[in-house]
């Protein structure tokens, strides 16, 4: 990685697109030399990332299907739509074709031109549905969680484990240690169990905040005087960011959001120091880290 991140600086003075080509480029090789586990453990945004953010649990991957489906659909509409526009320009342009025809109407044309974006919706819709659904609330939650999305911080509740509460904060700048990365690290980590249905009810204190961890594929509002339920699950232990992605004020981006995700028995410990720490008015301990995928990402930002 160190070489990657010289190779970005060492070309910092080339035209734009060279530029944009040896970023593309060191992409490339940093996805090569970064080890497999990385990729899959950690959700994070990276330099130069294209597309959704890895899966980390079975919402975001049923959302990455989804978004699969609807781009194969838009790729075949869009080339049928660009060839036809081309073979009529060649085939019936005013030399090519003088005398046009006068024909109004073509009843097969027209049902088959109504009929085929119905289905093409169709197509769209069922899964849409499914997936809004299966969004929507844990069937067999195994722990329930209250977000509180307060002008600028977020507020956890362990209402199930004790009813502890704590509020968690971004680190600053200047104290970002190896193994964080700025503007995403936050003092207390929301930390959930692996393999676990975590029931998440948001709910606001101020303005509209929103819940937005890409990576799980959750993402719901904070309104003050109302509770909104949804779920996540996390498959693999690692580290999973996100922000609040509600404009909320002057400090918005003051509102990252960690969630850690530890193995069931970490978790029980985790949660039964956090009770007593966080009623003393100090942090917990913090869980293992899991250091490899988001220490590179914090090495590229600096
Ligand atoms: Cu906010």
């Amino acid at each position: 990685m160190p070489q990657v991140i010289a190779m970005l600086q060492a070309r910092r003075g080339q035209a734009r697109w060279g530029r944009a080509a040896s970023l593309v480029m060191a992409g490339c090789i940093a996805m090569a030399t970064a080890p497999a586990i990385a990729q899959e453990v950690v959700g994070a945004p990276v330099p130069w990332g294209m597309g959704l953010q890895a899966s980390g649990g079975p919402i975001k991957d049923a959302i990455s299907s989804f978004n699969e489906l609807v781009f194969w659909l838009m790729v075949g509409i869009t080339v049928f739509v660009a060839a036809l526009l081309a073979y009529v320009a060649v085939k019936f342009n005013a030399r090519a074709n003088p005398k046009p025809s006068r024909n109004s109407h073509n009843t097969t044309l027209e049902v088959a031109w109504t009929l085929v974006p119905v289905l093409i919706l169709l197509a769209i819709a069922v899964p849409s549905f499914r997936l809004i659904y299966y969004q929507d609330r844990a069937v067999d939650a195994d722990l329930t969680i209250n977000v509180q999305g307060r002008q600028w911080y977020w507020h956890y509740a362990y209402p199930d484990q004790g009813g502890f509460t704590f509020d968690s904060y971004p680190v600053q700048r200047e104290d970002i240690r190896a193994g964080q990365i700025a503007g995403l690290s936050v003092d207390n980590a929301l930390v959930i169990p692996v393999g676990a249905n975590v029931r998440v009810l948001t709910t606001g204190q101020d303005v509209i905040h929103s819940f937005f961890v890409p990576s799980l594929g959750i993402q719901k509002y904070t309104i003050p005087g109302r509770t909104l339920e949804t779920w996540m699950r996390a498959d693999k232990p690692g580290v999973y960011y996100g922000q609040c992605n509600q404009i909320c004020g002057v400090n918005h981006w003051f509102m990252p959001i960690e969630v850690r995700a530890v193995p069931r028995a970490e978790f029980d410990a985790w949660a039964s120091q956090a009770r007593t720490r966080f009623a003393e008015g100090q942090p917990p301990l913090p869980v293992q880290m899991v250091a490899a995928p988001h220490m590179q990402t914090a090495e590229v930002r600096r």
